[in-house]
């Protein structure tokens, strides 16, 4: 029996064929085909999130200037803004509201008789408190199945208040998980906010960076290496942003595209309205930002750029070289099973092959075919559960903003060497015989973890435990368990430390469970005393 056969071989006929198709044992000589973006069966215990995880914590979380309400019960609002680390930093003249949770709390008389009235309320009291300039509104749940018409409350606000004032229908049950929710935030975007700026960019090496979320400082340390070679980053989606950041982001030359799944929407329409055309980057891993910078100066296309970069990557491997020799020396040979949301699977595995550490096992939980597959595969993607719910806008040019840096043929030939609108997904860095699994479930990690015996799992906080409880290292690769930054050069060093600190600290291998060693004493587990 073949190691997924194994895992799925328990379960019911519905469910294996379900499964079967969403775990590939990687095949250079076959299709490597997968499953992806469909819901999940009812009671798998599943480690996704939800389309309004997606919008409002994910996109919209990290604008640091934008009082963002959630028009729903507090849970929601708590958990989009306790869990994501979102990272600002107080800039002269920009609000920063990241330390704040802003919610309706709605209860169930809100449900019953409506909750529009209270998110009036709402946004005269953030107004009367603390004047934002833009007010964002995001909906749970209930909002939807209550039918609350949150477009017209913003309208409302944006004439009573002369502010900017933008709803998100991104109730949690809209899609398959949060990329429905990513999709909503960036039609959202790009209707309302991008391109209204006219900040004076003066020069031409300016860049956009989109997917980068600053998680543990990840952000700023990419600006920091792309300021030191000569570039100006007009704006980031959306780690550390402002909405002044965001109106601006048709201004640049280039739009470098870290987090695919998340952006890849408005990384499109902005090439099609704006005529800024997009690179997929990694910034994750030595080698990962080496190519990246080279990359980047390779469309640019000037000698005393490309100067500048070498010299930086000379001067940053430097600086780094020893303590990356040093961990890999610990390293190497180690085996990682990596399972987040749709694109760190992917970057991470550049970083821990730099590391010397193989993986043999990676899934997203909402990644599309194209985050597995590439690109190359859209032709053929059916259309799924979220494109029912989700509006799919699209965009013309415009002609007075509309700009190029490369002429067309230039351009065509960087996209011939698929440097430009392209991303080849995960499954072409990953080795035969390893494995790919979408959507992995709690059952399935004990499983692959008993069978494959990795060395470390990175996982999020909902699946860290099952690794933790089987003896095995985790790391959150979500929140870098407070740590990071993991990004560029010096983020390496950070990762690298973290995971020898914690792979020669093999604590969880030592922990016992109590029942496996101590005889169950009567009464103290389960029956009604023990309630
Ligand atoms: Fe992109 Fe992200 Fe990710 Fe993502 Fe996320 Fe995240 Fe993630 Mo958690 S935007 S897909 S929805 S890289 S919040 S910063 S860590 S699941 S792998
Ligand atoms: C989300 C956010 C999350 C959750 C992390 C986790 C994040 O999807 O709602 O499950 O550990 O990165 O904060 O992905």
């Amino acid at each position: 029996m073949s190691v997924t056969e194994k895992v799925i071989d328990q379960y019911s006929s519905r469910v294996y064929k379900n499964r079967k198709e969403h775990i590939v044992e990687v095949d250079e000589n076959a299709s490597n085909q997968i499953a992806a973006n469909v819901r999940t069966i009812p009671g798998i215990i599943t480690q996704r999130g939800c389309c309004y995880a997606g919008c409002k914590g994910v996109v919209l979380g990290p604008i640091k200037d934008a009082l963002t309400i959630v028009h729903g019960p507090i849970g929601c609002a708590y958990y989009t803004w306790g869990t994501r680390r979102h990272k600002g930093k107080k800039e002269e003249g920009i609000d920063n509201y990241l330390q704040y949770c802003f919610s309706t709390d709605m209860q169930e008389p809100d449900i019953v008789f409506g909750g529009e009235k209270k998110l009036k309320k709402s946004i005269d009291e953030a107004m009367d408190l603390f004047h934002p300039s833009t007010i964002l509104i995001c909906s749970t749940c209930p909002v939807g199945l209550i039918g609350d018409d949150i477009h017209a409350v913003a309208k409302w606000a944006e004439q009573e208040y002369g502010i900017k004032c933008i709803a998100f229908s991104c109730e949690g049950y809209k899609g398959v998980s949060q990329s429905a929710g990513h999709h909503i935030a960036n039609n959202q975007l790009m209707k309302f906010v991008i391109g209204e700026g006219d900040r004076e960019i003066k020069n031409k090496f300016s860049v956009n960076i989109l997917g980068e979320y600053n998680i543990g400082g990840d952000g700023w340390e990419t600006e920091r290496i792309l300021k030191r070679i000569g570039y100006e980053v007009v704006a980031t989606f959306t780690g550390d942003s402002s909405i002044d950041d965001l109106k601006n982001a048709h201004l640049a030359n280039l739009s470098l595209v870290q987090c695919h799944r998340s952006i890849n929407y408005i990384a499109e329409m902005i090439e099609t309205k704006y005529g800024i055309p997009w690179m997929k980057v990694n910034f994750i891993g030595v080698k990962g930002t080496i190519e990246t910078l080279r990359n980047i100066a390779k469309y640019f296309n000037d000698p005393e750029l490309t100067e500048r970069t070498e010299a930086v990557i000379a001067d940053e491997l430097g600086l780094i070289q020893d303590d990356i020799s040093y961990y890999k020396s610990k390293l190497k040979g180690k085996t990682a099973a990596i399972y987040v949301g749709g694109s760190r699977a992917h970057h991470y595995q550049h970083l821990l092959h730099d590391l010397g550490v193989h993986t043999i096992l990676a899934g997203y939980e909402f990644g599309h075919r194209d985050e597995y597959e590439g690109r190359e595969v859209l032709p053929f993607i059916k259309p799924d559960a979220d494109s029912k719910n989700i509006e799919s806008i699209t965009v013309e040019p415009d002609p007075a903003k509309y700009h190029v840096y490369l002429s067309e043929e230039d351009l065509d030939k960087l996209k011939e060497e698929k440097l430009i609108d392209y991303y080849g997904g995960m499954v072409k860095d990953m080795q035969n015989g390893t494995f790919m699994v979408d959507d992995l479930n709690h059952f399935e990690t004990e499983e692959f973890l008993k069978l494959l015996k990795p060395d470390i799992f990175f996982s999020g906080i909902k699946d860290k435990f099952v690794a933790q409880k089987a003896g095995i290292l985790s790391r959150q690769l979500h929140s870098y368990d407070y740590s990071g930054p993991y990004a560029g050069f010096r983020g390496a060093v950070n990762f690298a430390r973290d995971i020898t600190m914690g792979i020669y600290t093999p604590a969880w291998s030592y922990v016992k469970a109590p029942w496996k060693t101590a005889p169950i004493l009567e009464g103290t587990l389960g029956g009604s005393e023990a309630c």
